[in-house]
């Protein structure tokens, strides 16, 4: 987790790490927890709903205290502000269930893809077609035997680490040798937590590094960007160079940060969001600053750009359970037997992709 505070003294201080263990998920409060006595519900009365908002807005009745509509001539969704937050911007429902499936599935095929790097790419190498080896059930197994390789995209490349190689195989059986290590495809899906497109975001030094060999980022999702970044805009174009997709399982949060390795600050943060519904904090330029609590849907888009670039944000929270998670329009246009693995993923997961201008 970036960002995140170094002392717990300091950590239990600020107005950002006190919302975020307001409304973190406790493990007492998992379904499957044997402390069923004492479980506080988390109180979200507090927490901003953009489709309420959305949806009082649409019926012409008045919009709640500090929030205000961003009118954007040529801008054909509705954009909502915080009076107090200059520079963040929140389009609700975005995008139509189609769309929304649409970059589901390339999120969990297309973009973890190399030489986009992932998190599992530092421990296995490049992974190639993650996504249908679950499908088929395939175990990923080290080898050491680099010359017999047939897959000749991973030749020479990165995930042949001291004569070591990872390959997916049809079944653990393959795997001769006690200390062989494998691990089921379906596994290593439900540890992805990010992926990189365009110019990679090296997480170690938290800044991009332009040596590292890279596509561009797909030109479809660069349209997207492009489209929605308009209400941010106050000059000039948006050129995405770059994105961070983040994948959150359950119980996954992100910490209280900033993301300021990009030049122009000028230039917004498209950051799309899919699957269960989470909520996002929106802090102010210090940690002390109490953040503002909102739910972040599936098809919501929020752009940060200007003095928001300069706010503490994070995740503290998805939800996934039947009452909140709020995909049951995504579930039932993924109701097809071909399309059962993303229904699966999806159901308790969240996805986001930002992106971003680098230069
Ligand atoms: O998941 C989100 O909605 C926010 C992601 C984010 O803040 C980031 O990747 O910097």
């Amino acid at each position: 987790m970036y960002g995140a505070e170094t002392t717990t003294s300091d950590s239990e201080r600020t107005a950002f790490r006190r919302a975020e263990k307001q409304y973190k998920l406790y493990k007492s409060q998992l379904p499957k927890s044997r402390k069923k006595n004492g479980i506080k519900p988390t109180d979200l009365s507090d927490v901003v709903d953009f489709r309420a908002v959305l949806d009082s807005f649409e019926r012409g009745e008045g919009l709640p205290p500090g929030i205000v509509e961003f009118d954007c001539p040529g801008f054909d969704l509705p954009v909502f502000c915080f009076k107090d937050r200059p520079g963040f911007f929140f389009i609700p429902s975005a995008l139509t269930i189609e769309e929304q499936c649409h970059w589901i599935q390339e999120s969990l095929t297309t973009f973890p893809q190399p030489p986009n790097r992932t998190n599992l790419t530092a421990i296995y190498g490049p992974i190639l077609d993650l996504f249908n080896a679950v499908r088929s059930q395939k175990v990923l197994i080290e080898t050491e035997n680099t010359d017999k390789l047939v897959d000749h995209d991973l030749k020479n490349s990165e995930n042949i680490l001291h004569s070591r190689k990872f390959l997916f195989y049809e079944g653990a059986n393959m795997c001769g040798k006690q200390s062989c290590k494998s691990v089921a495809a379906s596994v290593l899906l439900q540890k992805l937590r990010w992926s990189t497109l365009g110019l990679q975001f090296d997480w170690s030094q938290r800044n991009y590094d332009v040596s590292l060999p890279h596509n561009k980022i797909p030109d479809a999702l660069s349209l997207l960007a492009k489209k929605m970044a308009v209400p941010a805009l106050s000059s000039g174009e948006f050129h995405p160079e770059a994105a961070i997709v983040n994948y959150f399982g359950p119980s996954d949060m992100l910490g209280g940060h900033l993301d300021d390795m990009e030049v122009d600050w000028t230039k917004p943060i498209v950051s799309v969001s899919l699957g269960c519904k989470a909520i996002f904090l929106l802090g102010g330029k210090s940690r002390d600053d109490s953040p503002i609590a909102m739910f972040l849907r599936s098809g919501d888009i929020v752009l940060m750009a200007a003095e928001a670039r300069e706010c503490f944000h994070g995740v503290p929270r998805i939800f996934t359970d039947n009452d909140h998670a709020d995909i049951s329009a995504v579930l039932s246009q993924f109701s097809s037997e071909d399309d059962c693995f993303y229904a699966d993923y999806i159901r308790s997961s969240r996805i986001n992709i930002n992106i971003r201008q680098v230069n």
